[in-house]
């Protein structure tokens, strides 16, 4: 054993922290009992290092060095492609903590019990100490961690999802505390998967998957589940949002932050390319996350927001140069892909790529794969790692310590009938029941009925690390605190479909047409007319009166069905139900009030 080898200088200082991590990092190597200890750096030399090893045990893959420099291919154990909401668990102190959406078990035994699995397990293995920073260098909202790791992959997806090594070493000295992570690859037998939050101990315990989302404790672990206890109680919010930044042909930003449920296009919002037409007028849309926001009060009493991580962690499968240029551009170089397919050339490919399908190639699985044989060639959820650096729409404030200001939030669902493409909320209480009450269709990538609602609330429920209806209330305290400098919220959907079942609205692009609805809202702009639901925009604010689009394909996508909504509040009164125990009677309130202007015929339109 050559314990603390390459120990980083910045470790040699004496700090309270430092003491506390070198102390930690011993404790947890007599127990994992690791051949060698790495501290990592986050250099390129390191890098290269990781990578060649990688390859030579046949993790990686390298691909064209040409059409994909500094790039790799790997494939995951095939019972490993997602995450494992049914084995991830919110150890709080109590059951009541973690509410009913959550997972739980008494944070004494279920401690215990990790330990066991952690017990030996790194035996013949290098344990890497990954020390890393969410958040621009030298931002007060940003936090440090450290993740404990004997995969070598989670370092080298790690090092691209988040600032790793010495960067954030120096952050150390201004800092309270670190989140500790310890996670090990076992043997990948789904049956000892655990992926565990310890709220109160800032702790992750995660063992037997390198999957994203269980394995890189940095992303939903550390910044959704642990970050958003802690926003609780120190009154900010850690929330599953993009966050973009849009200028107007006046050259006024305005920054806005979104949370949409998986599958309803998240990654394309963030990374939007406006049309031409609007380009020409000078519209521009800038990225500055796409999964992860904080947002904490600045001293002008507004919501700033930063995004915590430094990739993307992308679903490769329908991203196109059509659909995504900007993704595709982001994933040229330094990326890992994971569970796509492989062409004969050292190339990669997916479902709704651009171009024809390859006339044979190897799959996910590894096996021979052509074009009619029934199976995809890339696994549905399958994923790019990428530097956000490279996305050629990345902000230039996306580093800024102080972060962005934000002026609208946006909620999102696919719903293929009753919600019309956009409305405002009322006001931010009005704002915090739409999300609440979020919701969403199946697709057939996730598990269940395809068409079948969802709720989601904020896009949190798999990610909220207490009880939900306590969230809410939160969100509640933070409207009351900010006031009128709060932002506006909105609700979109991009999937109504027609009677036929066709979609009505093209999406992609010309979801542009709402985003500028928006801005010219927040800036008092826009014109919109009242309906039960909030606001809706006339058909000349969206600009549609240029288009081709017949009047009555305008008038379905923003139609408030009377029948359809009684319907919707009754659901959702069903709903809350679960939460009854902590649930703010606001909510309850809201959903009555709703009731009562489906009732209004002054709402009529
Ligand atoms: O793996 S992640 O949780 O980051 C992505 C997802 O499954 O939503
Ligand atoms: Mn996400």
């Amino acid at each position: 054993m050559q314990p603390f080898g390459t120990l980083p200088p910045t470790m040699l200082q004496t700090s309270d922290l430092n003491r506390e991590l070198m102390a930690w990092v011993e404790e947890t190597s007599e127990l994992t009992k690791p051949d060698i200890i790495h501290w990592c750096t986050g250099s390129e030399a390191e890098s290269e290092r990781l990578n060649d090893l990688l390859t030579k045990d046949g993790t990686f893959i390298p691909l064209d060095p040409i059409r994909h420099p500094n790039s790799f291919y790997a494939r995951s154990d095939v019972n490993d492609v997602a995450r494992v909401e049914g084995r991830t668990f919110i150890c709080s102190a109590t059951e009541q903590d973690a509410g009913p959406s959550n997972n739980w078990m008494d944070p004494i035994q279920m401690r215990e019990f990790m330990n066991g699995l952690f017990d030996g397990c790194m035996t013949g293995r290098v344990m890497y100490v990954i020390p890393y920073l969410m958040g621009p260098p030298g931002s007060s909202m940003a936090q440090v961690g450290v993740v404990i790791t004997d995969s070598a992959y989670v370092v080298a997806n790690m090092r691209i999802m988040t600032r790793i090594g010495s960067v954030a070493l120096e952050e150390f000295p201004h800092k309270a505390s670190f989140v500790k992570g310890m996670h090990s690859t076992g043997v990948l037998d789904p049956e000892q998967r655990y992926i565990c939050h310890f709220p109160e101990l800032g702790l992750i315990m995660s063992f037997s998957s390198n999957y994203g989302g269980n394995a890189l404790l940095g992303k939903k672990c550390h910044a959704l589940r642990l970050a958003s206890a802690q926003a609780r109680q120190e009154g900010w919010m850690a929330e599953h949002m993009l966050i973009l930044g849009i200028t107007s042909p006046d050259g006024v930003k305005t920054y806005v932050a979104g949370a949409f449920p998986s599958a309803c296009g998240k990654t394309n919002l963030a990374m939007i390319v406006p049309p031409d037409v609007d380009q020409a007028k000078g519209w521009k849309v800038e990225c500055i996350g796409d999964d992860i926001a904080w947002l904490s009060f600045g001293e002008d009493g507004r919501l700033w927001a930063i995004n915590p991580e430094a990739g993307f962690f992308g679903v490769a499968p329908g991203t196109s140069m059509t659909t995504n240029p900007n993704a595709m551009l982001s994933c040229r170089a330094n990326t890992i892909f994971t569970n796509v397919a492989l062409r004969d050339d050292r190339t990669i490919w997916w479902e709704g790529m651009d171009g024809p399908p390859p006339e044979s190639c190897t799959d996910w699985t590894g096996q021979p794969w052509t074009p009619g044989c029934g199976r995809p060639a890339a696994h549905p959820n399958s994923r790019f790692t990428a530097p956000a650096r490279q996305c050629p729409a990345i902000s230039p404030e996306w580093q800024n310590p102080e972060g962005v200001p934000i002026s609208a939030i946006i909620f999102g669902g696919r719903r293929s009938t009753t919600v019309p493409l956009v409305s405002e909320s009322l006001s931010w209480q009005h704002g915090t029941y739409v999300g609440a009450t979020l919701t969403s269709e199946n697709t057939a990538a996730a598990a269940g009925t395809v068409g079948q609602l969802r709720y989601d609330p904020m896009a949190m429920l798999p990610f909220c690390g207490y009880h939900m209806a306590d969230y809410w209330q939160h969100w509640l305290n933070m409207g009351k605190h900010g006031g009128d400098q709060m932002p506006t919220i909105y609700h979109v959907n991009w999937f109504r479909k027609d009677e036929a079942g066709k979609l009505i609205w093209p999406g992609y692009r010309q979801n542009m047409r709402v985003l500028k609805w928006i801005v010219d809202r927040v800036r008092q702009r826009g014109d919109a007319v009242a309906s039960p639901i909030g606001m809706l925009p006339t058909p000349q604010a969206l600009e549609i009166s240029g288009t081709d689009w017949p009047q009555e394909t305008v008038k379905e996508l923003l139609a408030v069905d009377r029948e359809e909504w009684y319907k919707e509040v009754d659901r959702r009164e069903e709903f809350f139900a679960n939460f009854a125990t902590n649930l703010p009677p606001e909510l309850l309130r809201e959903n009555e009030a709703l009731r009562k202007r489906l009732q209004d015929e002054q709402l009529r339109f």
